[in-house]
């Protein structure tokens, strides 16, 4: 049996309706092939960072268990995104989806495309709120707890959206 592996994904939208493309692609990593959604947040609406002039995202984290690797999850989430017509402009630049992978396990991972965890989660409200609604007790390797690092970035704005009837 290959080992069992537990992931956290952030998911990111502010292009075209960023809530259903969210919900889609929630559901499209429920359906990935050795890999079960264990958790997943509400959806979140966020100011951008980074680079401000474009749209508001909507933002949300999952929790996967799986059996593939740091870089075979990767190249399936890069997949999803694709398949959603993601484009890369530029850094930072609008998209119809991000999926990035937060934390794989208590792995670190440095190289071209890929870094765990994630360098910029920890200063990030549109991750820390969303993944403290599915795991609240997690520690961010090097940053201390959740709710210490939300303390960090208690200025951004972000807000949980209402569920859609
Ligand atoms: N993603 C970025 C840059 N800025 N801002 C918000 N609010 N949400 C994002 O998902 C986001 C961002 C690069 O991946
Ligand atoms: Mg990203
Ligand atoms: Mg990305």
């Amino acid at each position: 049996m290959p080992e069992r592996h537990v992931a956290y994904v952030a998911l990111g939208a502010n292009l075209g309706d960023p809530a259903a493309q969210i919900e889609k692609a929630m559901a499209e990593l429920a359906r990935l092939a050795a890999t079960r959604l264990l958790a997943r947040s509400g959806l979140y609406a966020s100011k951008p960072a980074g680079y401000a002039d474009q749209p508001d995202y909507v933002n949300a984290v999952a929790k996967l268990a799986t059996t593939l690797t740091p870089s075979d999850l990767l190249a399936r989430l890069l997949d999803i995104e694709r398949r959603h017509g993601r484009e890369r402009a530029f850094r930072n630049a609008p998209r119809t989806l991000d999926l990035d992978i937060l934390l794989y396990d208590d792995l670190g991972v440095d190289e071209p495309g890929l870094r765990i965890p994630h360098p910029r989660m920890h200063e990030r409200a549109f991750v820390l709120l969303p993944l403290a609604e599915i795991a609240p007790d997690l520690d961010l390797p090097g940053h201390g707890s959740i709710a210490a690092a939300l303390t960090c970035v208690a200025g951004d704005s972000v807000h949980r959206l209402a569920p859609r009837g």
